[in-house]
């Protein structure tokens, strides 16, 4: 039997109303086969990270992000096209431009405590504890994660000494309490829309 891993995704939006891009990629996400969506955290407003070598604030607008808990069977490169084809459904487009405006940014922060180095996938994502607005959310969702290096994620926060973040939506979970069993185990439904 193959066993589940937990693992957290970093959502990332500031094109074509963003929250309904989060709001949208978290329902997709409780429809990858072999997963399970656990929790969600909140919406939250950030600006554009600056880059260490241009001191103005990049001209793109303000970005939604969230972290979302989920449990898969799936291996971490399966796991990476299941979140690829979501931004794909979501209208990304990619140009070799570095922190380009996107619809939809998915990217796998922690999986199990799996250290991944690939042509693929870098996993603890390489930046995660520089960013308020992956920390922060993170840390909404679960009080005493131990990172793979042996950090604790408070002790991160605690030192990192982030501008804190605004909440400005949550997400709407359209599955009732005691049906969550039919829409996960239908994998025809996994990219229909809800009624
Ligand atoms: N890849 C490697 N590791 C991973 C991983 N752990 N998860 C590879 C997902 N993908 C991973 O990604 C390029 C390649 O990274 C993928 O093909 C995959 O094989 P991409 O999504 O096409 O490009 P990207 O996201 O533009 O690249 P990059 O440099 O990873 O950007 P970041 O770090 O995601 O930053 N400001 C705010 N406030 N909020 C944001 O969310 N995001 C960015 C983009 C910039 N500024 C931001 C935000
Ligand atoms: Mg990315």
């Amino acid at each position: 039997m193959k066993t589940w891993t937990r693992s957290f995704i970093g959502l990332g939006s500031n094109l074509n109303d963003p929250v309904q891009q989060i709001q949208r990629a978290c329902e997709q996400l409780g429809k990858i086969p072999q997963c399970s969506r656990k929790k969600v955290s909140g919406f939250y407003i950030s600006e554009p990270l600056r880059s260490s070598s241009a001191a103005a604030k990049p001209n793109q607008p303000n970005y939604i992000n969230a972290v979302a808990e989920i449990h898969t069977q799936l291996n971490a490169e399966r796991l990476l096209d299941e979140l690829q084809q979501i931004e794909q459904q979501q209208g990304r487009t990619r140009s070799h431009k570095r922190w380009q405006s996107r619809t939809l940014d998915l990217d796998i922060l922690l999986f199990g405590d799996q250290q991944i180095l690939s042509e693929r996938l870098q996993i603890p994502h390489p930046e995660m504890l520089n960013r308020n607005f992956v920390v922060i959310p993170l840390a909404e969702l679960t009080n005493d994660l131990i990172l793979p290096c042996g950090q604790s994620l408070r002790t991160a926060l605690n030192k990192a000494d982030f501008e804190p973040l605004k909440i400005v939506a949550n997400f709407q979970d359209q599955i009732q309490p005691g049906t969550e069993h039919i829409s996960t185990s239908n994998p025809q439904g996994r990219r229909g829309h809800p009624a």
